[in-house]
């Protein structure tokens, strides 16, 4: 898979570096470019952002910039089922596990990190002429930019990615892949600070095993997330 970022602050993701996704890089599974908007201006300040029409508070990201960053990442490329650009926003679809399969599947994702009160509306109205453009959430709160954001969003899709993940067997087992919320987990000592593992989870009786998991999945859910049971 490959992953462009575009942002005012390339160096935020150095973070992509380390651990299962630097990794991941290194094998050539994920080949990520970071780009820095300011590369793509022409006056001496390297102006990204402009007041806005309408007026209001802060400043909003200027459209030429994005345009030609863009095209710069998108090259010839026009093909929406092979290329998404995702856009974050406070005004986004909800991020969900279900989207970050979906994102998963595609082979040339493009990240664009805002700022100030967000771009130019035009860059995303031009940009859905040559490919698939999603306006993404991460969630109900707001961030200062898009960066927080993206990081979560290529954290939660690149281990999706085949390859990525040792075992593939952890990535159903997880919280939200069925629905549920994930069954609390123990390892040793048996006995810690007074409190003890589960004993059903020491007898080897897997059946048992299981359907407790399951008992605990469900109580979970119910206690701090109802609304996934629908
Ligand atoms: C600028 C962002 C988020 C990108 C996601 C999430 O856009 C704004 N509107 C009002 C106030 C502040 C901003 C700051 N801002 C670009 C930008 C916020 C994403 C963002 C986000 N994805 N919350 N905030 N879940």
């Amino acid at each position: 898979m490959r992953i462009d970022i575009v942002s005012i602050f390339p160096e935020f993701f150095s973070v992509l570096d380390i651990s299962l996704l630097g990794k991941a890089r290194q094998q050539g599974l994920l080949d990520v470019a970071v780009h820095d908007l300011r590369d793509f201006t022409h006056d001496r300040h390297r102006t990204v952002d402009d007041t806005p029409y309408g007026g209001g508070a802060g400043m909003v990201m200027k459209p030429e910039p994005w345009g030609e960053a863009l095209d710069h990442v998108l090259g010839d490329e026009a093909d929406p089922e092979a290329t998404t650009v995702i856009v974050p926003s406070p005004a986004g679809t909800p991020f969900t596990q279900a989207l970050a399969r979906e994102l998963a599947a595609v082979p040339h994702l493009v990240f664009t990190c805002g700022r100030y009160e967000g771009i130019d509306q035009r860059v995303v109205e031009h940009a859905s002429s040559r490919v698939t453009v999603r306006e993404i959430s991460l969630g109900d709160y707001v961030l200062n930019g898009g960066e927080v954001a993206v990081t979560a969003m290529i954290e939660a899709v690149g281990r999706l990615v085949p390859g990525v993940v040792g075992n593939p067997e952890s990535l159903t087992e997880e919280s939200h892949e069925g629905g549920l919320l994930e069954y609390p987990s123990y390892t040793k000592p048996a006995s810690w600070r007074g409190l003890d593992v589960p004993p059903v989870l020491m007898g080897g009786n897997h059946g048992a095993i299981a359907s407790w998991r399951h008992e605990q999945q469900l109580e979970r859910t119910r206690r701090v997330r109802p609304d996934l049971l629908g």
